[in-house]
């Protein structure tokens, strides 16, 4: 074997390729197939590089970390083991000039993750398009003109009870994976270009997998609380009239709300970083008044510039000659609200502090955050509703890309641009910014919510495993728009979904332009009574929502996580797309159909309770929960400590108020919680206070103790109560 160790790793020639082997982690590993015998360049995806490490090659066989990898001499083809010798992955077939690969399926009982996509939990049996895509109606399948969804995370995991991988092809092309659909013991990646070049991630658990991922891409920010709030949003509040109304209305009738949106109606002419003279004349004292009331404002910018002579952003532009072109030199100008529209080349750095400075206006307006949208990009003079694939962008090096490679990511710069133009204007604050498109890494820059759902029950039902498959592709912040954004929302469905919504991290009611009315109270007495306490509930769930996303921000792991999660070894939790489990010890059971009162729940292994009542249950079963339109079904494992929120008008509100801390007991539990101010970056300075909660039983007498970590921040006041002794 022609073989030599070469910048952290190994560099193999065969025939027509060169394959690098590359140490990252002793679990994180990355095979680069190449014409050249250079270390290609990864995609803005990865923030880490290779190391030196523990790696050597023996007996033929290459020895990196915890795995022996052999390499077949003629075709470049890889078998991969864990160190005890057990295989964990085979190539079948491999083109690096295509570029594609197959693999066998080996021993998967289920394949996760892929990021956003319109699929059951489970990827067995499927294939997929990952290509970034203005998409009217969330569809499962895909034809050549009709792509699934707006973000592409090319990512997926392979599980087992005893064992698991991840696999993340770093390519930004348009990418098709297929787990065993057209070839049923085969597993297929193939890119429209770029390289052969993807790393391989080793754990017994799933949550190995999901951080060892999260530290090669990176985790999110650790996120204002009051994001984690109810957020409510319209296309558009047209006016500023019409946002005090809403403003007023959600306080009238005692809906806790943090966050309002303004959607493309609050600019001129659609304009990025104008505002409607017209519509919003007061604009900065409106923001203020709502400031007063308790409520921040979130708004719209998306990349198309209107193409005007005299209007700033398009001459600037224009003149640095920052917006994207054709081959032949010339800009290419295609359609979105703004007609004629003109594209910021996101990729080069220039541009993008250039694109963030026009934020510092708005921020100093009042504005709170950022909402990004149409970034796939989304083009609506063409039929591939995107710009063509031989758009030329320039990236960070001067080297030219075309859109067909720029295309995934093009999202992920524009929420680079706006995140680090907020740094630039203000570094106190955790700023926000929410996303449509994006790409693996996107995470690290923004928020997502899942684009233009529908108000169908089928829409509810597959956010679900939707948004689970986020989590594990490293986007624990993410949600779908409570109600559906297309066509009009029953009450019993805006019911239904804000209880689902009130346990996903982006809790937002949106809706799109000349559907009915979704904020709460358009609805009868009854159904707003019924989403007023599910929204008030989600606050009761604050400070645990608020350490979970804090534990995401530390280690890139989800809040909301799938059953087999923490069940692993218990097979009959692979397939559940109904259920999900918000931390260890909260198992959240929606509804997901109309008309329906009752619902299959199958409670793994342990002692559960029912929230509500205190029923106790014992797991390892299916069993019928009772779930009237009043109810959610909720359940708790013995041994969780719950801290539920006193509920006030928004999140600092309730930060300030009592703190309960139920003790669940049967099992013994632990908890840590972190308490800050929610909004300043104080706690990167220490001002912050951790509390470790200990539950111990002894039948009996169950009994709670709490260890002071760090006691730099003022405390709620905490009421204890035990449960089931
Ligand atoms: O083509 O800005 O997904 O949330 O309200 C519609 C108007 C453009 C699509 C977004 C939606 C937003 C809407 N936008």
């Amino acid at each position: 074997m022609k073989m030599e160790i070469k910048n952290c790793g190994f560099l193999i020639r065969g025939e027509k390729y060169c394959l690098h082997i590359l140490y990252y982690q002793d679990n994180i590993i990355r095979f680069a197939y190449t014409k050249g015998d250079e270390t290609p360049c990864s995609t803005v995806a990865v923030v880490t590089n290779p190391v030196e490490g523990s790696y050597h090659f023996k007996n033929g066989q290459f020895h990196l970390g915890r795995f022996r990898v052999e390499v077949n001499e003629e075709t470049l083809a890889v078998n991969i083991y864990d160190c005890n010798g057990d295989k964990l992955s085979e190539d079948f077939s491999i083109h690096p000039e295509q570029p594609q690969i197959k693999k066998k399926l080996l021993w998967e009982k289920g394949i996760y993750g892929n990021g956003e996509k319109y699929r059951w939990l489970n990827h067995l049996g499927t294939a997929t398009v990952n290509f970034n895509s203005d998409v009217l109606f969330h569809h499962p399948i895909h034809h050549p003109q009709v792509f699934e969804m707006h973000t592409s995370i090319p990512f997926y995991i392979g599980l087992a009870p005893d064992r698991t991988y991840g696999l993340f092809f770093d390519n930004s092309y348009k990418t098709e994976f297929d787990f065993g659909k057209t070839e049923p013991e085969l597993v297929s990646l193939k890119a429209s270009g770029g390289n052969l070049d993807y790393y391989f991630f080793y754990g017994a658990t799933i949550a190995d997998i999901v951080s060892a991922y999260s530290q090669l891409t990176g985790k999110p920010p650790m996120p204002d609380i009051r994001y984690l709030g109810f957020q409510q949003s319209r296309y558009s509040y047209q006016d500023q009239d019409e946002l005090l109304s809403v403003a007023e209305n959600l306080r009238r009738y005692e809906i806790p709300c943090d966050i309002l949106y303004l959607d493309i109606h609050y600019m001129d002419q659609y304009k990025v970083f104008t505002i409607s003279n017209e519509r919003f004349a007061d604009f900065k004292s409106v923001i203020g008044k709502l400031k007063e009331m308790g409520f921040a404002v979130v708004v719209i910018i998306n990349p198309g510039v209107k193409a005007e002579e005299s209007y700033t952003v398009y001459e600037e532009g224009l003149e640095k000659d920052y917006f994207i072109k054709m081959p032949d030199g010339n800009l290419y100008a295609g359609e979105v609200w703004p007609k004629p529209a003109v594209f910021p080349d996101f990729l080069r750095a220039e541009v993008r502090e250039w694109w963030g400075k026009f934020h510092q206006e708005l921020l100093e307006a009042g504005v709170d955050g950022v909402w990004n949208d149409m970034n796939e990009p989304s083009n609506f003079s063409l039929p591939s509703g995107t710009l063509p694939d031989e758009a030329i962008h320039y990236n960070d090096y001067d080297e030219k890309l075309t859109h067909a490679e720029a295309h995934n990511v093009y999202g992920l710069f524009q929420t680079m641009a706006t995140r680090e133009g907020l740094n630039k204007f203000d570094s106190s604050k955790r700023h926000f910014v929410l996303t449509r498109a994006a790409f693996a890494g996107s995470q690290r820059y923004a928020a997502l919510w899942t684009g233009d759902n529908s108000s169908v029950w089928e829409h509810l039902e597959s956010s679900i495993p939707m948004i689970i498959n986020l989590g594990l592709s490293g986007y624990p912040f993410a949600g779908a728009d409570v109600g559906g954004y297309r066509g009009d929302c029953s009450g019993e469905l805006l019911i239904r979904w804000t209880q689902l919504g009130a346990f996903i991290p982006f809790f937002r009611n949106h809706s799109e332009i000349g559907t009915a009315h979704q904020e709460p109270w358009h609805y009868s007495e009854s159904a707003l009574r019924i989403i007023r306490e599910y929204i008030r509930l989600r606050y009761r769930f604050l400070t645990y929502l608020y350490n979970l996303i804090r534990n995401s921000a530390l280690t890139g792991v989800p809040a909301v996580r799938p059953l087999f999660y923490h069940y692993q070894e218990d097979q009959e939790t692979y397939n559940i797309n109904d259920q999900f489990l918000m931390g260890e010890g909260l198992m959240v059971c929606p509804v997901t159909r109309p008309g329906v009162e009752h619902r299959m729940v199958y409670l793994p292994e342990g002692d559960w309770y029912n929230f509500w009542n205190n029923q106790q249950y014992t797991g390892s079963r299916y069993m019928v929960a009772e779930a009237p339109l009043k109810e959610l079904p909720l359940f708790v494992k013995a041994g969780t400590i719950l801290p539920l929120n006193e509920v006030g008008r928004n999140s600092v509100d309730c930060m300030d108020g009592k703190l309960e801390l139920r003790c669940y007991t049967g099992e013994k539990g632990f908890c840590r919680l972190f308490f800050d101010d929610g909004i300043s970056n104080g706690y990167k300075n220490g001002n912050y206070s951790e509390l470790e909660i200990t539950l111990s039983t002894d039948l009996h007498k169950p009994k709670v103790s709490i260890n002071v970590i760090k006691d730099n921040y003022p405390v709620p006041e905490i009421i204890y109560k035990i449960i089931g002794s």
